[in-house]
């Protein structure tokens, strides 16, 4: 209801919002995206990313991860760079936003890392295993979390069955508490932002529920951040892009054979449909 502050994001706000090609650009023009993905069990999370975020219009992409697994994201996502020994410290100054988590062990080590990376003025997206129960200090640059209902239940301590009852209000509650933005995955997505507002996303089907869509979405979110003016609206053409590719995909080949890296193929498509 839009006097409570909460609507269905639709595809008119995705062709109003949505970057338009403007001036003379360069690949520095939307800032350098940090993505801190991916290990040596895991180096597909980080591919995925890679190319969620390549086709969603970063200018450049620096991957910190493992050495062993930017032997194999480095041939899916040639454009990349790699950074084997990134450091929170001083960030903000190269990269204009960070995703965190796809791949990552949740270990006292990372959560070191990310609280330090909290401390610096750098917009931060936090998913899979840098999604944890901690607090966040004032800030003033802004924060995503991407939980699917089974980290957000680990994230609030509430029961999966109760947040998928719940889903908005259970959300909306974190979002303004931790003054940050909340992507409550799965059908219907939600989007909560920290003043209370936010928006349902209608696209996507059962076709994404396979292993490494979600890491595809954070990537997407890194570039989408870099390229729109409003943060709100980054958030959910990046939700709204993702599931409307699904949509495009069973159109023609049904809900079984999607794979997370057909969005390497889908999103030219949908994007251009969309701008
Ligand atoms: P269940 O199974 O329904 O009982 P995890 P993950 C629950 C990486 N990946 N509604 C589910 O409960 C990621 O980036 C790497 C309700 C289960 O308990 C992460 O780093 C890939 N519950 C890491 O793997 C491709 C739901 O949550 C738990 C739910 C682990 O991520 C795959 C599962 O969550 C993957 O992306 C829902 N909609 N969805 C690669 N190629 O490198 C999930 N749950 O334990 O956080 O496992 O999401 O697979
Ligand atoms: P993850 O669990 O992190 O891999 O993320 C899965 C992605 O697929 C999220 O963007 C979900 O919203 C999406 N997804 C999974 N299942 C469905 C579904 N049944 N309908 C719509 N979107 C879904
Ligand atoms: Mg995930």
């Amino acid at each position: 209801r839009q006097d409570s502050g909460w609507r269905v994001w639709r595809d008119e706000d995705v062709r109003k919002t949505l970057p338009k090609p403007t001036g003379n650009t360069h690949k520095g023009t939307f800032g350098t995206n940090l993505l801190i993905a991916g290990s040596d069990e895991m180096p597909g999370s980080a591919a995925l990313a890679a190319i969620g975020a390549l086709r969603f219009g970063t200018g450049k992409l620096t991957i910190a991860t493992t050495k062993h697994a930017s032997t194999i994201i480095g041939p899916l996502a040639p454009e990349a760079t790699f950074s084997f020994d990134v450091k929170s410290a001083g960030i903000a100054d190269q990269y204009l936003s960070v995703a965190i988590g796809p791949g990552l062990n949740p270990d006292d080590e990372l959560e070191t890392f990310i609280k330090d990376l909290l401390d610096q003025p750098v917009a931060i997206i936090l998913d899979a295993g840098a999604l944890s129960q901690r607090k966040y200090n004032d800030r003033q640059a802004p924060v995503i979390i991407t939980p699917h209902p089974g980290e957000f239940s680990r994230l609030t301590g509430k029961r999966s069955v109760e947040i998928q009852k719940n889903r908005i209000s259970f959300a909306s509650q974190y979002a303004v508490e931790n003054g940050l933005m909340v992507v409550l995955k799965g059908k219907y997505t939600v989007i909560a932002y920290p003043d209370g507002t936010g928006v349902i996303n209608l696209t996507g089907n059962r076709a994404l529920s396979k292993g490494g869509t979600g890491d595809t979405l954070t990537g997407m979110l890194l570039a989408s951040i870099g390229t729109h003016q409003s943060i709100k609206a980054a958030v959910a053409n990046a939700v709204f892009i993702h599931g409307a590719c699904a949509n495009d995909w069973v159109k023609e080949n049904g809900d079984q054979a999607l794979s997370a890296h057909d969005f390497d193929r889908l999103l030219p498509k949908i994007c251009r449909h969309y701008s």
